[in-house]
């Protein structure tokens, strides 16, 4: 399970009893783009070790993120330095025992949603995207130059109508939720901020933030092969460009280049099944199987696409668009191909992704996605599901 460091509400103890062995992790306190120094690893797996003597042994297995520089995304000269820190960085963890890192190379932000506290017919609440909701934000709160010819009029004129009915507190409401940017902070940029940020890539498309992408990859994956550390690229959440910003890890297409632009098993995937399955057109079994062996760390959740088809909610593990099942079956499978080949370490880390805010939790403050029992409830599925799996091939 994820944990935030010290300040989640969520403790390593309640993790231990969700039956975890595994704590995924990162230094969200080190500033992006800074090395991160081996004190600062080690402190923070004392933490997460601290325990061990007594309880049920714990360990930091996977960082979740060793978040790139924008100015790596962005291809600007100063990257030289941040793939010197990042380089240095990745040694850190490795002489510490750590050997996953997870990453993204979402520019600006990281996940998106516009409803954080949505509904669900039992009476828990989840994460929800609503594209005219983002268009009302875009449109009218932004006011991002050369935003409309982003929507199609039905979706403009439906943002339109809203908008106008919309009280200043609701929309006070959608723009930190977007503005919330990366997980592990509570803090939104402000809108000024934020419009001088997407600025900075006016002159970067598609083409140039995969030069980026490839070029960042062949600069760090030597180090990392070097060292013995995965790397695992975190797919793009929702899976399609916003805000006028491209987003280059949405598609098995994708991935493919991004496997071929440094051929070696340390230039991996996080298998984020939330994000990827948004997009219909993902077939997330057979992406599953086509990249199996560069996967390093999975993400389980399930979204389901609504009425209208970009919209989508978070929904339960196994429900939802995901074909969870033929999902977990490929990396079960590939776990036994593993073993067979002699692997040091056959097993694939994953995590239950998110989970929604249910029973006690519905009266906490937690961050969003990740209070402690709506996981709870979808890791006991997903090992349910896993164990039947395996049992049965
Ligand atoms: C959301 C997460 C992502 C993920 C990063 C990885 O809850 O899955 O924010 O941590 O994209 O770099």
């Amino acid at each position: 399970m994820r944990w935030f460091g010290p300040k989640d509400p969520v403790s390593l103890m309640d993790i231990r009893q969700a039956g975890c062995t595994g704590v995924v992790t990162a230094l969200h306190h080190i500033p992006v783009g800074d090395v991160w120094p081996v004190k600062a690893i080690r402190e923070r797996m004392d933490l997460v070790e601290a325990d061990n003597a007594d309880y049920v042994p714990l360990r930091w297995e996977v960082v979740e993120s060793l978040p790139v520089h924008e100015d790596i995304k962005k291809g600007l000269p100063s990257r030289e330095i941040y793939f010197e820190n990042y380089r240095q960085s990745l040694r850190n963890l490795a002489q510490c025992g750590i050997k996953t890192v997870c990453y993204n190379f979402m520019p600006v932000l990281d996940w998106s949603r516009t409803d954080l506290n949505f509904a669900l017919p039992d009476g828990s609440r989840g994460l929800r995207f609503v594209l005219e909701d983002f268009a009302i934000f875009d449109l009218y709160l932004l006011r991002r130059p050369d935003a409309e010819p982003d929507y199609a009029d039905d979706v403009k004129d439906a943002a339109q109508r809203k908008f106008l009915s919309m009280s200043h507190e609701a929309l006070t409401t959608l723009k930190n939720n977007i503005l919330l940017g990366l997980p592990g902070s509570d803090e939104a940029f402000d809108l000024e901020t934020f419009q001088s940020l997407l600025n900075d890539y006016q002159h970067i498309g598609d083409q140039e933030l995969r030069k980026n992408l490839y070029y960042f990859i062949q600069a760090i994956g030597p180090t990392a092969r070097e060292v013995g550390v995965n790397l695992c690229i975190h797919p793009d959440d929702p899976p399609r460009p916003l805000l006028g910003l491209p987003r280059v890890v949405s598609t098995a297409a994708d991935l493919e280049q991004l496997m071929a632009a440094y051929d070696h098993p340390c230039n991996g995937i996080t298998f984020c099944t939330g994000s990827l399955g948004v997009r219909a057109d993902n077939d997330l079994p057979a992406m599953a199987q086509q990249f199996a062996s560069r996967v390093h760390f999975i993400h389980f959740r399930s979204t389901k696409r609504e009425k209208k088809p970009e919209n989508f909610h978070e929904a339960d593990h196994l429900s939802g668009d995901v074909d969870m099942y033929a999902v977990v079956r490929a990396f079960v499978q590939e776990e036994k191909r593993r073993i067979k080949a002699g692997y040091v370490n056959s097993s694939i880390p994953m995590r239950p992704d998110h989970g929604h805010q249910m029973l006690d939790d519905l009266h906490k403050t937690t961050y969003p996605g990740y209070s402690a029992i709506g996981r709870l409830r979808g890791l006991a599925e997903l090992r349910g599901l896993e164990a039947a799996i395996a049992r049965s091939i």
